[in-house]
């Protein structure tokens, strides 16, 4: 069976963990949000990438979510007392060595998309890593003043606090998906939204050009995990990223932002058993829909909800 993800970070990286879990022979392709990404000190850091390559390679670190394994920080902290770069976001020593590896190749010219298979091969994730795009698109967030910021440094050292207008892609326009990625859509078997940030991880993906358009098309089922459970984000701070562009927090309301195809990207929506009366609503309204318990709090319990995700969908083997 071919699944294709469309995935940001921790939310998307622990999905697919545990629907590897559930289905260790399925072809999984996960399309990555790389709106995220950004050149600092030099080197081009992935933060989506590497949370899926380093989740699904068993080297992430757990409490965190992001970053590496018995990291260190010597390098991040050295650099500050040059009074460079952000002495906010932590790079760690071993996740350096990524960045490193990463840029290198980049320099040398190979596309993104060829740069993460290469990085891919020492880690192994069991799944085929897709940018959602070769090209450098990056989202930056407008503040109350009028000023545009990296979504980085909102989110980390504003905390996503500062009142944002918008996100903007840059370079969206002359943007293409990444060589795989509308293939990936077209021929999967069903196609999943994990629990991901509707705005700025999955978002951002629709917002390639041709990528939205191909989820309408595809023969495949699309089936979303609602990563607002109860009213609010499950960890992080997706509810500013939902007030923002006028969408309140909470899992109908983000099943209806992404909207029902043909119109919209989705067929299923699969909530948590929190938000369990919110199911007949969205039945009256045409979704296929179900409540069950959502947080991925262990492997077991998140391969039961890719189980519960597939089965909305009639794509359960
Ligand atoms: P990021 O790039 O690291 O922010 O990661 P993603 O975009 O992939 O996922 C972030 C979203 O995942 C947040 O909106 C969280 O609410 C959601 N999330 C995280 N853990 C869980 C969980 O256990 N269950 C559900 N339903 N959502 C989760
Ligand atoms: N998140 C933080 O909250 N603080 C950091 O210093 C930080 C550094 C960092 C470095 C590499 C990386 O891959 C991820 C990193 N993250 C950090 C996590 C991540 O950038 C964000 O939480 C998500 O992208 C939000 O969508
Ligand atoms: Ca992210």
């Amino acid at each position: 069976m071919r699944i294709t993800v469309l995935s940001g970070g921790v939310g998307g990286a622990r999905f697919t963990r545990g629907l590897r879990a559930l289905l260790p022979h399925a072809e999984v392709t996960v399309i990555a949000n790389t709106g995220d990404d950004m050149w600092l000190h030099g080197v081009r850091v992935c933060p989506d990438l590497d949370t899926l390559m380093y989740t699904l390679g068993g080297a992430v670190h757990e409490d965190q979510g992001w970053g590496r394994r018995d990291e260190s920080r010597r390098v991040s902290d050295d650099l500050q007392a040059y009074g460079l770069g952000w002495d906010w976001f932590t790079l760690g020593d071993l996740d350096l060595a990524t960045h490193l590896a990463r840029t290198e190749l980049l320099r040398a010219g190979l596309p993104l998309s060829q740069v993460t298979a290469r990085l891919a091969e020492r880690w192994q994730p069991g799944v085929t890593l897709l940018p959602m795009t070769d090209d450098e698109v990056e989202t930056h967030v407008v503040v109350e003043d009028g000023r545009a910021i990296h979504f980085e440094e909102w989110w980390v050292r504003y905390r996503a606090a500062l009142p944002a207008r918008r996100f903007v892609q840059t370079n969206l326009a002359a943007a293409t998906p990444a060589p795989g990625v509308l293939a990936a859509i077209a021929d999967a078997d069903v196609v999943v939204i994990p629990p991901s940030n509707p705005v700025v991880s999955v978002g951002t993906i629709l917002a390639i050009p041709g990528i939205r358009d191909a989820l309408r098309a595809t023969a495949a089922p699309v089936v979303g995990v609602s990563p607002i459970v109860g009213g609010a984000p499950v960890r992080g701070m997706a509810d500013a990223c939902l007030t923002a562009i006028g969408v309140e927090t909470s899992a109908v309301a983000v099943a209806r932002h992404y909207g029902r195809r043909p119109d919209g990207v989705l067929d299923a929506w699969l909530v948590d058993e929190r938000d369990a009366s919110a199911v007949p609503d969205l039945q009256a309204a045409g979704w296929i829909a179900r409540a069950v318990p959502t947080l991925m709090t262990d492997l077991d319990t998140t391969a039961d909800i890719a189980a519960a995700a597939l089965a909305l969908v009639d794509r359960l083997p």
